[in-house]
């Protein structure tokens, strides 16, 4: 353990930066300050690997920038104010909105480290209970909802989703994914590539599909390109072509002839005119895939945001049933964690439509509404409008469409409140920031990314520094602000509600522990650095499906009336394509950015620039655009100004701007952020096209014009 004694210490905990939760292995000076941060060998999981990112904690622990005490914008001035005042202001405000305005005029945000922070998970969601308001959004409509849909429509549950079970499979094929940069998504595989070699040494293969030669795409046995935003039209072929070869379906899968007869028009040769990916090149995966004796299909960012993003993701679940890899050894199968959410139903399985928002009507999907929809919500008025707002974790100005505008909206609301450690792009334009306690000083439990993982294991991290009296942790912060809300109401809580907040992450986490499969405890777990290792994979169908029949039907009526209106545009020949001067936007990741809120760290930010529009030098050389030359990128949603950086590494057609940058805006706080070139690509992305089911941001394949910036 370790303390403030004179002596150096070794501490193992988990990275909670990204998905793929790799174990660390810390080691902490005389001061008390950390020495080393290295991969954990032994851990069973991650096996020693361990990322730039990782380091990213040590500057953020010790970032002169982060929050520790809560602020208060008084008369457009920041002053800092006790907890009591920040809590009991912040209750009184949401009160008196939704007093005058009712419980929709409050809304909440919830951004992508809540999912990182076990304190935000097991408290931080009593607050969204307490506010019961429907107006609830988060990262998941930015990212992957999708795939939460597809798993609900087929699997009964939206978190039953399998991942490829990559340590035992020949082939592995992704789609719109870019595990070498982002470490994995939906799919926690850490040292992702130590595992690819140990794929490629079996003599396994790696076939990656991406409008970029990615740095995944550059060590696969093939890459091809495809259109931005067509994968659709590519999988429906693949399956067409898979489904004529045969069906290896388990018998718990019902509904294969109405999938049969929905993807007939999709020809090979349908799918090249739209995809620009030759028939033959699908001809030959649907070849590669039927024969593999194990294989697995993945598809993620590139596939989840885009205009049909959902039949896109029950499209690689349909591949994967009808190839007989789902739930099998090396294919594609579900985790069985030791706390179980789903199978004990902690979480909600999932429903689409329950209500609609107010202005567009698009769905919720589990009880959020898709966060395209945020701004109409704060500017449009009328009973329900959104007037005051919660964001906790989330940075939407940079992180959702038309990011820009949503800030300019954001400074009409009558009261906001961000529960963050950094003043910057989003929280600058809170009137309350509370700011829990950094990555370090927290306990941690993997509640959500044990479910997505490729081998089953648990692990416990102890904080590794003791927070001081001034801060608070995440759960603190919830459970002040849900109580504080309840007395504003003269209500009080219930028993349960109020043992609940007041049980710490770590005790709820003992009890489930103690009541898990296999049984464990937090004290067993803090004995064994790198936790309990329950083994690979195994099968669990159709057992763990929570489909009320205990069956697969892959003729899921939402989809199949999305497939229909597919095969009509395409016979009508009225499927979009961008106009002649226009290319299509995509996005990226890099291994040292972690979406928006990484660079503060003096580590991640120094060496080259990768703020830049890469793009093909086919065209660039029509427009005057040279390797460095600055350029105007526009689309209907906005305008930036960016250098740009030319490729072959590009589909011609296609151009690609990091997601995370444009910082440089008056009033955040972030010292070394600010320095750091490059432009939103939010900036540009549309709120106004969002997927065809459910409504998910469509961030990929934006339509843009590009030329040469005049000199300013
Ligand atoms: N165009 C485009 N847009 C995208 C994407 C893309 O690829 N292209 N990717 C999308 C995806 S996948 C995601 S997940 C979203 C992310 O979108 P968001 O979740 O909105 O944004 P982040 O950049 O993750 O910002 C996290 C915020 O949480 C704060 N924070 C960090 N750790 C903690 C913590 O432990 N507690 C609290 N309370 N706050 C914390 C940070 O200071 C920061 O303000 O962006 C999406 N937006
Ligand atoms: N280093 C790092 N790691 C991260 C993150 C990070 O910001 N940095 N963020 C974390 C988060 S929140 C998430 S959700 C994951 C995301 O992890 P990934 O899914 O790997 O996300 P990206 O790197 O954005 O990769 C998306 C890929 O899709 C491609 N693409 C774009 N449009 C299309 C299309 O229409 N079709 C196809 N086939 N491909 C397309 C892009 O060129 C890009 O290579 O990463 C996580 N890990
Ligand atoms: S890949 Fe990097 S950021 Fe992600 S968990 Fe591992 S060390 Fe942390
Ligand atoms: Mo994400």
């Amino acid at each position: 353990m370790a303390s403030n004694s004179a002596t150096s210490s070794t501490r193992y905990l988990q990275c909670v930066i990204c998905e793929a939760s790799c174990g660390l292995k810390v080691t902490l000076g005389l001061d008390n300050r950390i020495d080393s941060i290295r991969g954990h060998d032994e851990d069973p999981l991650s096996r020693g690997h361990i990322c730039p990112k990782a380091f990213a904690l040590k500057d953020i622990h010790e970032d002169p920038d982060r929050l520790t005490r809560p602020l208060r914008k008084i008369d457009g001035e920041w002053v800092q104010v006790s907890w009591h005042e920040a809590i009991e202001h912040t209750a009184k405000r949401l009160h008196e909105v939704q007093t005058a305005h009712g419980r929709n005029s409050v809304g909440v945000y919830l951004g992508n480290p809540n999912v990182h922070s076990l304190g935000a998970i097991t408290h931080g969601l009593s607050v969204v209970r307490a506010l019961k308001s429907r107006n609830i959004f988060s990262a998941t409509s930015v990212d992957q909802l999708p795939h939460q849909v597809a798993a609900w429509a087929l699997y009964g549950h939206q978190f039953l989703i399998p991942v490829p079970d990559i340590d035992r499979t020949d082939l592995l094929v992704l789609i719109g994914h870019n595990p070498m940069a982002s470490n994995g998504s939906i799919w926690t595989v850490p040292a992702f590539p130590q595992r690819r070699r140990e794929l490629a040494s079996r003599g396994g293969r790696l076939i990656v599909i991406d409008p970029r030669r990615t740095e995944t795409a550059k060590g696969a046995d093939e890459h091809h390109f495809i259109r931005p935003g067509t994968d659709v039209y590519a999988l429906l072929a693949l399956l067409r072509a898979l489904l004529a070869k045969g069906d290896r379906a388990p018998a718990y899968v019902i509904g294969m002839d109405d999938v049969r007869r929905a993807v007939e028009p999709f020809t090979p040769e349908v799918a090249e005119s739209l995809t620009g990916m030759p028939a033959r090149v699908i001809e030959d995966l649907a070849d590669a895939l039927w024969s593999a004796e194990r294989a697995a299909v993945h598809g993620r960012m590139g596939l989840s945001t885009q205009a049909f993003g959902v039949v896109g993701q029950w499209a690689v679940q349909l591949i994967n049933i009808v190839t007989g890899n789902l739930d099998r050894e090396g294919g594609t199968m579900l985790t069985k964690p030791v706390i179980d959410a789903v199978a004990q139903g902690m979480v909600s399985s999932g429903h689409l439509g329950a209500w609609t928002s107010r202005v567009r009507g698009l769905p919720e999907f589990g009880g959020e509404l898709p966060v395209s929809v945020l701004r109409e919500e704060i500017e449009t008025p009328g009973e329900g409008q959104i007037r005051a707002l919660v964001t906790m974790a989330g940075n939407p100005v940079l992180s959702t469409p038309a990011g820009h505008r949503l800030g300019e909206a954001l400074e009409g609301l009558e009261f906001m409140v961000s529960v963050d450690f950094y003043l910057n792009e989003t929280t600058r334009h809170a009137d309350v920031i509370l700011p829990p306690t950094g990555p370090l000083e927290r306990d941690h439990y993997d509640l959500i990314f044990h479910m997505f993982a490729v081998r089953n294991t648990a692990r416990w991290s102890e904080a590794l520094f003791e927070r001081n009296d001034e801060q608070r942790h995440d759960w603190e912060i919830a459970r002040d602000l849900t109580l504080a809300l309840f007395k504003e109401r003269g209500e009080r809580p219930s028993l349960e509600q109020q043992t609940r907040l007041r049980t710490s992450p770590k005790r709820q986490v003992d009890v489930l522990l103690r009541t898990g499969s296999p049984r464990t405890s937090v004290k067993k777990l803090t004995e064994t650095p790198g936790g309990l290792d329950a083994g690979p994979l195994t099968s669990l169908l159709p057992e763990r499906l929570k489909t009320d029949s205990k069956q697969v039907d892959v003729a899921v009526a939402l989809v199949l009336e999305q497939i229909d209106e597919l095969a009509g545009a395409v016979a009508a020949g009225q499927v979009w394509t961008p106009a002649e001067d226009e290319l299509l936007l995509v996005g990226r990741r890099h291994q040292r950015d972690n979406n928006s809120w990484l660079h503060n760290s003096p580590t991640l930010t120094k060496g080259r620039a990768r703020h830049h529009l890469l793009m093909h030098p086919d065209d660039a050389s029509g427009r005057g655009i040279e390797d460095g030359s600055r350029a105007q990128v526009t689309s209907a949603a906005g305008r930036v100004e960016v250098e740009v950086a030319l490729t072959e590494d590009m589909m011609p057609g296609v151009v690609s701007l990091p997601h995370g940058y444009g910082h440089q805006v008056e009033g955040s706080g972030l010292s070394v952020a600010k320095q750091v070139e490059g432009a939103s690509i939010n900036d540009l992305t549309d709120p106004g096209r969002v997927e065809s089911v459910a409504a998910n941001a469509v961030l990929n394949g934006v339509p843009v014009r590009v030329t040469h910036a005049p000199a300013s």
